[in-house]
C-alpha cells in the first residue's frame, strides 16, 4: 500500500443550527472544504422558528455530556487546534473551560458568539461576563464581530481607528491574536477586519459585497482560521485565506426563506 499522507485534524466545539448556515454544520464544512479532518463536540441546539419571526429555539446540552463529547473526540486523534462556537450558557462556559485545560492546544480559536436572538437579555451579561474570565483567557485567537467588540471592549465602534483601539482592548484579556472584524456594520466601501497581534496591526480588507448581513460568515471566518492553523500556516496567512473563503463564500451565496442569505463554503472553487 502506498503511505499517503495524513490529514490535518481539528476540533470544533459549537451549537447546532439545523438550516445549515451557522454553528457546527458549517464549521465541519468549512473544515472539509480546507482539506482538514473535523471532530464535533455540541454544546446546544438552536431551531430557527419559521412561525415566530425565525426567533432562535435554544436548547442547551448537558455540561457532562459536553465534556464526554471532548473526552472522547481527544482520546480518539492526537489534535492540538480547536475551534470553540456558540456556548450560550455560563454551565456551558465552565465545562468547556475545564475540558480545554486537560491538555496543552497549539491554536485556540474562540468566535465569542454572546448571544442568541430569541435567548432572554439578562442571560446576555453573564455569558458576557464568564466567557470574558474563563475562555478568553485560553483563546490564541479571538474573532468579534462588531457588536462583540464593543461587549468585550467597552469601546463604541464607529470608525475604524476605533475597531483598532478596541481590538487592543480585547488582547488585554488574554487571547493573542485579536480578529475585530467590521463587517458590513462599520461604515465605508470595504469589509475590513483588524488582526491584533499585541505589538502591530493588520488590516485584511475586500470590497463590501452588498450591504446586507449574509448568515455563516462569522462562522466560516473562524473555521476557516482554525482549519489553516491546523495545517500549520501562520495566523496572518490564516486570516488572509479566511478572508478570501468568506468573500468567495458570500458572492456565492444562497439566497433563503430566512431574512438573510447564507453563505456558500465551496465558493472559492468556483471564483
Ligand atoms: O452565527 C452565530 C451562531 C453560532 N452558532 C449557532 C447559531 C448561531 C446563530 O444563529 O445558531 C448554533
Amino acid at each position: 500500500m502506498t503511505e499517503t499522507k495524513r490529514p490535518a485534524v481539528a476540533l470544533v466545539i459549537a451549537g447546532s443550527e439545523s438550516t445549515g448556515g451557522a454553528g457546527i454544520q458549517v464549521d465541519l464544512k468549512t473544515f472539509h472544504q480546507q482539506g482538514v479532518y473535523g471532530m464535533g463536540s455540541l454544546t446546544c441546539i438552536v431551531s430557527f422558528d419559521p412561525q415566530n419571526n425565525w426567533n432562535h429555539r435554544f436548547v442547551p446540552v448537558d455540561p457532562t455530556v459536553i465534556k464526554e463529547q471532548i473526552e472522547a473526540a481527544t482520546a480518539c486523534h492526537d489534535v492540538d487546534t480547536v475551534k470553540i462556537g456558540m456556548l450560550g450558557t455560563v454551565p456551558t462556559i465552565e465545562a468547556v473551560a475545564e475540558a480545554l485545560q486537560k491538555q496543552n492546544w497549539k491554536n485556540v480559536v474562540l468566535d465569542p458568539v454572546l448571544i442568541c436572538k430569541g435567548q432572554e437579555a439578562g442571560a446576555a451579561y453573564d455569558v458576557d461576563q464568564a466567557l470574558k474570565t474563563k475562555v478568553l483567557p485560553l483563546a490564541t485567537v479571538v474573532t468579534p464581530n462588531l457588536f462583540e467588540t464593543e461587549a468585550l471592549s467597552g469601546v463604541k465602534v464607529e470608525t475604524e481607528a476605533d475597531l483598532i483601539a478596541a481590538a487592543k482592548k480585547i488582547g488585554e484579556l488574554g487571547p493573542k491574536y485579536v480578529v475585530a472584524k467590521g463587517g458590513v456594520e462599520l461604515p465605508g466601501a470595504e469589509a475590513v477586519d483588524i488582526l491584533w497581534d499585541g505589538e502591530k496591526v493588520t488590516r485584511f480588507a475586500r470590497p463590501k459585497v452588498g450591504e446586507e448581513r449574509v448568515g455563516g460568515a462569522g462562522c466560516t471566518l473562524a473555521a476557516a482560521i482554525t482549519a489553516e492553523l491546523a495545517k500549520g500556516a501562520s495566523v496572518v496567512d490564516a486570516v488572509e485565506t479566511a478572508k478570501e473563503i468568506v468573500t468567495a463564500g458570500i458572492q456565492r451565496r444562497l439566497e433563503t426563506h430566512h431574512p438573510h442569505a447564507t453563505l456558500w463554503q465551496q465558493g472559492i472553487l468556483e471564483s
